[in-house]
């Protein structure tokens, strides 16, 4: 029988030598495998007497477990080290800055959500968010629109097919029914914004069937008009970027707040070309009023306990009148080139302090 401890030591040099996985699998056959040279040894023991048998029987399976255990630690050395250089292959710098030939734009709409959600963080609101698909008593009837009021005919809504509950779902005309769930579950004071898509079923050159609001929503035992036009001038002045804008709230009607005003501020119109501040004329902004009692009842809050005011706009229209997009529609052609000039650069993130727009 050939030498057993240089056998070894042949098998262990090779197997330290070894540098993959493959290379690994053939010192395994060739040694172990069926025909591989410790197994023939082992075949051989047979012609041997009763004593050598059990001696070199002995030194063979030493030498046969020896390999072995080299071969299973080998592997599991050259099983990481292939990770290893595999995950070094895929490294990504994240600090690397994007390629500036970076074609992406952010969509208007989504920088006006940012822009507004930056004004009204600092103002102390948090963001709030709910289910496009509604039911029919935090879209309407926990609003006080009752069932006979128009906003709810069927032209107005998109009703989805009945429910195992008899009712319809919609799709929710406003973001209020956002305001409607946070007021069921949370124990005022609370000041909150609620943007998001809202669908109505109507489609002309002025309104499309899924358009952006943003709601905003304060309650609290004090908070009365005073604040909310405090609120909304504040609000305007950093939108537009203007440090003096005029504004003035007429008297109108929504049927979840009372008092209700619409907010106009002042711009000038001379040449075609609309500019906010200062001017002759009035731009209607937005609704807003105070909660009406019965919605802060329905909602689960004591109305001679708490009160607030409450706000909504179209999405859509103000960015328009920021950036002077002229038609409605091409905000959902999902056109590169329209996207390419009224898109922004993803990076500039708004913020009050380096400022809202790049
Ligand atoms: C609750 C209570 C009150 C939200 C309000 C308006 C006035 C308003 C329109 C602006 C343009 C919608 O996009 S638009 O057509 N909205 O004028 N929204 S007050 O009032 C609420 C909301 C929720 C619980």
């Amino acid at each position: 029988m050939e030498n057993l401890d240089e056998l070894r030591e042949e098998l262990l040099s090779a197997v330290a030598a070894a540098d993959s996985v493959d290379a690994l699998e053939s010192i395994r056959v060739s040694a172990l495998g069926r025909k591989g040279r410790v197994t023939e040894l082992m075949k051989g023991l047979g012609k041997l007497d009763a004593d050598e048998r059990r001696v070199a029987g002995q030194s063979l399976n030493a030498v046969k477990t020896a390999v072995s255990d080299a071969i299973d630690a080998r592997q599991g050395g050259l099983a990481d080290a292939a990770l290893e250089s595999e995950l070094a292959a895929e490294r990504v710098d994240i600090t690397l800055p994007v390629r500036s030939e970076s074609e992406g734009r952010l969509h208007p709409i989504s920088q006006t959500f940012d822009e507004i959600i930056a004004i009204f963080g600092e103002m102390g609101f948090s963001v709030a968010e709910g289910p496009d698909i509604e039911d029919d008593f935090h879209n309407f009837t926990a609003l006080n629109i009752p069932p006979e009021h128009p906003a709810r005919q069927m032209h107005d809504t998109f009703y989805l097919p009945e429910g195992p509950d008899g009712e319809r779902p919609v799709l929710r005309t406003h973001t209020s029914p956002v305001q409607v769930r946070t007021m069921q579950t949370v124990t005022p004071p609370l000041r909150i914004i609620a943007p998001g898509r809202t669908y109505r079923c109507d489609s002309d050159m002025t309104h499309t069937p899924m358009f952006h609001q943003v709601e905003g929503l304060v309650i609290d035992k004090t908070s009365h008009m005073g604040h909310l036009k405090g609120c909304l001038i504040e609000f305007c002045r950093a939108y537009f970027e203007v440090p003096d804008v005029p504004a003035r709230f007429r008297p109108s009607y929504f049927p979840f707040t009372e008092p209700s005003a619409e907010m106009d501020i002042g711009c000038s119109r001379s040449g075609g070309e609309l500019k906010i501040g200062a001017g002759d004329d009035w731009l209607e902004i937005l609704g807003c009023g105070m909660v009406h009692p019965k919605v802060l009842a329905a909602c689960g809050i004591d109305p001679n306990e708490y009160q607030g005011f409450a706000f909504g706009m179209g999405i859509e229209r103000i960015a328009m009148l920021k950036y002077g997009i002229p038609d409605l529609r091409t905000f959902f052609d999902a056109d590169m080139r329209w996207l390419r000039h009224y898109g922004f650069v993803p990076l500039e993130v708004p913020t009050l302090l380096r400022g809202l727009t790049p």
